[in-house]
């Protein structure tokens, strides 16, 4: 870990965040416990104000469950286009720092400001910058973690939630990590948590010691990754690829068509491969798009939305071939054909795909 090569990574995240929008844009719910969801009879909570988090109220949580332990508890009906607004906010905020942005929701983000655009030699200060510029700008308040790894940063950004700042040091990463219990190890779930719980694991210095083949051998491929985040070592890049807006498939000609009879089989083959792939990914779209490209290069796509998921696959054939129907008459001959869906189920990680558990696959 020699100073040129130590990164320096953030790790941002919101603090209570529907919740805390809820109570900004209503006096009323201010200093009082609220949850953001369906209600106490239906549904599931998003999130909690603190005040509601101090009853035990949290996240995934049924309504009625939360009222039991909260009988004050308000419920609040998300407003999904305004958490959208603000995450677009302070998105643009991150990005007057960094163009090294990884999301992971609406509300929280990695960012690599090892080199970035203010020239601010520490990752602290680069940090202190954005908590003022968001609560400045949005009236909310997030928390950040600083560290030279994404691992070690995201644990930093809830160490002293809410409005807090953490800044773990090479120097000081082994013995926080010795410290820390394997719950709260970012990509250790309750599963692997309950197992580690039986193996007489309960925090880093337990985990240390055992070898990289005893972990592999109890956990697979991720016992490696136990094995080097104990010590410190992630070298994972921030990924700044951007959300997945749409999912597709589609495919070029052997030779190029223009009848119906003989494009409509393939668009057959096409619906039932671009099926699967909506059911593999468990993501469907409000918006369904027929593209062809022309014999002379020229793309045409044609458009259907509706206001609800399109997740049948018969409704699907039905658009598809209608939009086919539609626009034989504005080519003469084809090369490409493909359908997309987009205005996606989980563009944005909101809602049903709030992603819980960090992936490392
Ligand atoms: P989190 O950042 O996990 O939680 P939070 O911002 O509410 O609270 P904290 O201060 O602890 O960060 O999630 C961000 C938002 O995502 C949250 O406000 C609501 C939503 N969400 C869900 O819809 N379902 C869930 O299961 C979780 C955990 C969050
Ligand atoms: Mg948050």
């Amino acid at each position: 870990m020699n100073a040129p090569t130590t990164r320096k990574i953030l790790h941002i995240d919101m603090d209570a965040f529907y919740a805390s929008v809820e109570q900004r844009d209503n006096p009323d719910l201010r200093g009082k416990p609220i949850a953001v969801g369906g209600g106490a009879n239906r549904g599931v909570t998003t999130t909690a104000s603190y005040e509601a988090r101090k009853f035990g109220v949290r996240s995934a949580m049924p309504g009625y469950k939360a009222k039991q332990l909260c009988p004050d508890l308000i419920f609040v009906p998300p407003r999904f286009d305004v958490y959208k607004e603000v995450s677009h906010q302070i998105r643009n905020i991150f990005k007057a720092y960094t163009d090294l942005i990884e999301p992971l929701s609406l509300d929280e983000a990695f960012l690599d400001v090892t080199v970035n655009k203010k020239d601010i030699p520490y990752g602290m200060e680069v940090a202190q910058e954005i908590m003022d510029r968001v609560k400045k700008d949005t009236q909310l308040t997030c928390s950040a973690g600083v560290s030279y790894c994404k691992f070690l940063a995201k644990i930093a950004s809830g160490f002293k939630k809410p409005n807090g700042l953490t800044v773990v040091t090479p120097q000081r990463a082994e013995k926080f990590l010795e410290t820390l219990p394997v719950k709260d190890f970012f990509g250790v779930g309750k599963v692997t948590a309950a197992k580690m719980a039986q193996m007489g694991i309960t925090n880093g210095a337990d985990l240390k010691t055992f070898t990289r083949l005893e972990l592999i051998r109890y956990f697979g491929k991720r016992g490696d990754f136990y094995y080097n985040i104990v010590r410190g070592i992630d070298d994972r890049p921030v990924n700044a690829s951007r959300v997945r807006k749409s999912l597709g498939v589609e495919t070029t000609l052997e030779k190029d068509l223009a009848s119906l009879e003989e494009i409509s089989p393939i668009l057959l083959r096409i619906i039932d491969e671009f099926y699967e792939r909506l059911q593999k990914a468990d993501n469907y779209g409000r918006t369904l798009t027929l593209k062809l490209k022309t014999h002379d290069f020229q793309t045409l796509t044609r458009s259907q939305s509706k206001n609800y998921f399109i997740r049948d696959k018969q409704e699907i054939s039905r658009m598809a071939i209608a939009l086919l129907k539609e626009n034989m008459n504005t080519f003469d001959k084809i090369r490409l054909i493909g359908l997309t869906a987009s205005n996606l189920e989980k563009e944005q990680n909101h809602s049903g795909g709030h992603q819980l558990s960090f992936e490392w696959e």
